[in-house]
């Protein structure tokens, strides 16, 4: 099969391709780089020291004796998706190009606006699109888990039947309430994608997934081929900053009561689970929903297990409670369903206590590039406190839009786009 991955460059895109094309599909990539310019933003780096676009397309080149063709450009920007799937025309496309982090949505009203612009635009801009050019391909979804938020009872994969005041209906979207800008972004693509499939006849999956946890694949097999690591507050995730925090002497900080739970998954898991999706297209019409993780853990069991395996590494970790900065449930029931998955032959390989071993293992040998920037690692993103001044005002002033898409002309037909 021919993939469109959106958002290549990033955590989850870059070994996407490289597991999709280690399965023998050809692989085409979009990115505009902006989680490298954001993370900069806010005074971080990738604790993996990764290449230019241009040298990984070579590394896999070289070490794999594949290739993967790019286009430099941004989702938001129509024009440029156009020609994209106009000279590309795919059999799925994996949308992964979107604002991913939950604090950076939350830092103030600019950071917001930005967040849910960005994201819904560029999904409805590829539904556009692909209904013009590709209206057979299949579109993978990237939403996430957090769009349920943590309700009172079990989280159905994306539907349920009701009844209420005496009458029943089948298949009604199960409720949503996220928890940040970010998350409700994810929450309206859900219902522009469910809106497409119903009007047009597109195939698409939404993929809820859990939290993302681990740094490499199989594919990995050079260090030339590793996926970035992000460790820092606004883009670092709970289990990655953890090890981190365990790493650089630091506490290790749960939020608050410490019993949040959510469903993570290694991510050469979810890479099976993505190309378990992509090779079993929905019939057209058809908008599917998949919960996607492995098993559910409270930071509180994610700080003990990181504090055990520390320990294994001669590294006593302490734990310390911190307060909160976000505005969410600490102890509550939490049994998501995920069943769809299995039944397309998906298979956990990752154990987590195995992953967190491995994170140590690798990140000690970039514990000098985790030192460097140890001042942005602990909490510091309130959602009680985004200013709402205006840009100018704002004590650290606002890049510009850094995800200023190139003219359309920018992109010569046929050409492959390269990054910085
Ligand atoms: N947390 C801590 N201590 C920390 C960091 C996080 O207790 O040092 C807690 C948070 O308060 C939250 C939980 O850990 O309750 C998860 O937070 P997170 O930062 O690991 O993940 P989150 O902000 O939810 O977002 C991440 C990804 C996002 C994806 C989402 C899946 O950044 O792209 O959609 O995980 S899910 O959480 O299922 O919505």
């Amino acid at each position: 099969m021919k993939v469109l991955i959106t958002g290549i460059d990033g955590y989850t895109g870059w070994p996407l391709a490289l597991h999709l094309l280690g399965r023998g599909h050809e692989v085409v990539g979009i990115d505009n780089f902006v989680t490298r310019r954001r993370v900069k933003e806010v005074g971080s780096w990738s604790a993996t020291p990764i290449g230019t676009f241009p040298r990984r397309q070579s590394a896999v080149e070289e070490l794999l004796g594949k290739s993967i063709a790019f286009h430099r450009g941004d989702v938001t920007n129509y024009a440029f998706v156009h020609r994209v799937l106009e000279l590309e025309r795919p059999d799925a496309v994996v949308h992964l190009g979107e604002q991913r982090s939950a604090p950076y949505s939350m830092i103030d009203v600019h950071h917001a606006v930005r967040t849910q612009t960005e994201n819904i635009s560029g999904t409805i801009n590829l539904l556009y699109a692909m209904r013009d050019l590709v209206p057979e391909s299949h579109l993978v979804k990237m939403g996430t888990m957090g769009e349920y938020g943590t309700p009172n009872i079990d989280i159905a994969e994306g539907f349920f039947d009701v009844e209420w005041r005496g009458r029943t209906d089948a298949h009604l979207p199960f409720p949503r309430q996220a928890g940040s800008w970010y998350h409700w972004s994810k929450v309206h693509d859900s219902g522009n994608v469910l809106f497409a499939t119903r009007v047009w006849g597109l195939r698409a999956t939404d993929v809820m997934q859990g939290v993302v946890y681990g740094i490499r694949t199989p594919e990995m097999v050079d260090d030339r081929l590793l996926t970035r690591f992000d460790f820092d507050e606004v883009w670092g995730t709970a289990l990655n900053r953890f090890v981190v925090e365990a790493l650089l002497g630091l506490p290790i900080t749960p939020y608050g009561k410490g019993g949040q739970t959510r469903g993570y998954i290694a991510l050469e898991d979810s890479m099976q689970s993505l190309r378990l999706s992509v090779e079993n297209p929905v019939g057209r019409g058809e908008y599917r929903v998949v919960n996607q993780f492995d098993a559910a853990y409270s930071v509180n069991q994610l700080a003990e297990i990181t504090r055990d395996v520390a320990r294994e590494f001669s590294i006593e970790a302490r734990i310390e409670h911190v307060p909160n900065p976000r505005v969410e449930s600490e102890d509550h029931y939490y049994h998501p369903l995920h069943e769809k998955l299995p039944a397309m032959g998906y298979r956990r390989t990752r154990e987590l206590t195995e992953v967190v071993r491995e994170l140590f293992r690798d990140l000690r040998k970039y514990r000098r590039r985790l030192e460097q920037k140890r001042s942005v690692v602990l909490p510091a993103t309130d959602w009680r406190k985004g200013t709402s001044r205006p840009a100018e005002l704002a004590p650290t002033p606002m890049p510009a839009l850094s995800t200023a898409p190139p003219t359309p002309t920018a992109l010569p037909e046929g050409s492959l786009a390269h990054g910085p």
